[in-house]
């Protein structure tokens, strides 16, 4: 690193300094916080995201500054990688050094140690595109991203405004793969694929019928009202544009954890209405229904285990289609991706369906590279978060297969079904625009209802519950976060509440997005369930203290 590019990192920097005693991690998905404290975290990150341009031959790289599922007050930033996944975690330890960095002294110290042990040349060309949800501090924080990044010579941020998150991480995939990545474009291939798909649909008479969407008072209710549906009807409510805040009393949050209705839903008119969720950067989807009048605001939930079920459902009927002898064999290996928090009813179903059932870590980042060591992997976290990757070898067999079928024979319908599926679904990352549409075009193909979608099995009964203590970083849990490791002896009290209970099944882990523990419980009552919550939250409390 030449003096003028430690000149110009020492200049800006300084106007950025660190808040007294902050202390950030990457987390499950980038830095979130409060965000009177982000200014230079987020110039921080601009600063890698040009350093990330630089490093990968000048492929563009996103920026995108949200707290999702947050409260308002919070915001966040993460780095989409020029596959348009998330930030290589082998750079994780970097970002955490240089959000922490205390001088303007130690932050470049630490990038010119950084840029020198990664050999970036400084003085290519970079590109940063930055994005931003709905929150009022994003606008300024965007500011000091735009910064970081052009503080690196050579490189530029692009600011792409508002986005949705997978918007965005859609962006920069298209964007390296020399395609037009517009939000316009983004919104032609959504409608392309899925009128595909909609030809495709076997049954004689389609039939349109009302869905109704909550957009947590955020960016997605606001994308999708710019996307025209020809072909659905959606009615969108919680906009943000009539007041109302981000994700309170609204949003798939909300409504996945608490499982009653959203603020603006739940009127006598919305009985048995199919209604979905989203939360508030449009990554993560559920839907709902209120099974009567009498149900006092309570819903249905069909979260991400139930929208993964479906997705299973169909993939598998279509490789069925054209797979030799019905099976899947050399030419297709499909396998789905959950969590802990996977309800066992959800995997237990999809072992039945005969399919590889793998468990990742938290965090979209693990289930995404599990989900790509498929040809067809399918991964979704309950939360609602997900989408189904296809990988770039099956996606050339099947064009190269449709090529060679009889147009019109069920094979033909079949592969031409899973491709307009590549296209369709988000293939960077969990997006709740194109995950709607698909689950919307299957229900038209199924020829079902919510009601019977739902039926595909019943959830156990479950409960989650936070808890604030004075150091969630006690937590530490095994890979796969069935078992707490630290503090010690807390995994034999919590194994002697699970045995009080049938079909009992409980776990703590450390939020990475919010200063928390979390606690998940399953039994086979509600009663049970939530008495088992409240016990392993209990046990949390005495083993670090309430804060
Ligand atoms: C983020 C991650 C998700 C994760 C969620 C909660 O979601 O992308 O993979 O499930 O946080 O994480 P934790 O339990 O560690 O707080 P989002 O929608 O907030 O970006």
């Amino acid at each position: 690193m030449d003096d003028t590019q430690i000149a110009s990192l020492l200049k800006s920097s300084d106007l950025f300094p660190l808040p007294q005693s902050l202390k950030l991690s990457y987390g499950t998905a980038g830095f979130r916080g409060d965000a009177s404290l982000l200014d230079s975290t987020v110039y921080r990150v601009g600063i890698l995201s040009a350093l990330r341009s630089l490093k990968l031959g000048s492929s563009t790289v996103g920026l995108m500054i949200t707290a999702s599922h947050n409260k308002v007050s919070d915001n966040g930033v993460k780095v989409a990688d020029p596959s348009g996944g998330m930030l290589s975690q082998e750079w994780e330890p970097f970002a955490d050094q240089i959000a922490n960095a205390s001088s303007s002294e130690e932050l470049v110290w630490l990038i010119k140690e950084f840029v020198e042990r990664e050999k970036i040349s400084i003085g290519g060309v970079g590109e940063v595109l930055l994005g931003r949800d709905t929150r009022p501090s994003g606008y300024s924080l965007l500011r000091a991203a735009e910064i970081g990044v052009s503080s690196v010579l050579g490189c530029v941020a692009v600011d792409k405004d508002l986005l949705t998150t997978p918007l965005l991480h859609w962006m920069v995939r298209a964007k390296n793969k020399g395609l037009n990545a517009s939000k316009y474009d983004y919104f032609e291939n959504l409608t392309t694929s899925l009128m595909c798909l909609i030809d495709l649909i076997p049954v004689s008479e389609f039939k349109i019928t009302k869905l109704v969407l909550d957009g947590a008072n955020g960016v997605g209710g606001q994308v999708m009202n710019e996307f025209s549906f020809c072909t659905l009807d959606v009615e969108i409510r919680n906009t943000g544009f009539q007041g109302g805040v981000l994700n309170e009393g609204v949003g798939a949050d909300f409504v996945q954890k608490e499982k009653v209705v959203p603020l603006g839903f739940g009127s006598k008119d919305d009985v048995g209405v199919r209604c979905a969720s989203f939360d508030g950067d449009a990554d993560r989807l559920v839907y709902f229904y209120v099974p009567s009048e009498s149900s006092g605001g309570k819903i249905e939930l069909l979260d991400g285990d139930k929208i993964l079920s479906l997705f299973a459902l169909f993939v598998k009927e279509q490789l069925n289609t054209f797979d030799d002898d019905g099976k899947e064999g050399e030419l297709s290996r499909l396998g789905v991706v959950q969590t802990a928090y996977a309800n066992g009813a959800s995997t237990d179903y999809l072992k039945g369906l005969g399919l590889d059932v793998v468990f990742a870590k938290t965090g979209v980042k693990h289930l995404h590279e599990k989900a790509a060591e498929f040809d067809v992997g399918i991964y979704f976290e309950a939360n609602g978060h997900g989408t189904i990757l296809f990988s770039e070898s099956f996606v050339s067999l099947l064009v190269g297969k449709q090529k060679d079928l009889s147009e019109g024979s069920d094979e033909y319908n079949a592969v031409s079904r899973l491709v307009a599926v590549s296209n369709l679904i988000n293939q960077a990352v969990g997006d709740a625009i194109s995950g709607l549409l698909l689950v919307e075009v299957i229900l038209q193909h199924m020829g079902w209802s919510v009601q019977k979608w739902n039926e595909l099995y019943k959830d156990l009964p479950s409960r989650q519950v936070k808890v604030e203590v004075p150091d969630r970083t006690a937590v530490v849990t095994t890979s796969e976060e069935t078992e707490a490791l630290k503090p010690l002896g807390i995994q034999d009290a919590i194994n002697g509440e699970i045995k009080k209970y049938k079909r009992g099944r409980a776990f703590i882990r450390p939020s990475g997005t919010e200063d928390v523990v979390r606690v998940y419980a399953e039994a086979s009552t509600q009663e049970d369930a939530d008495s088992l919550g409240d016990s392993v939250a209990q046990l949390v409390k005495s083993f670090l203290g309430s804060s």
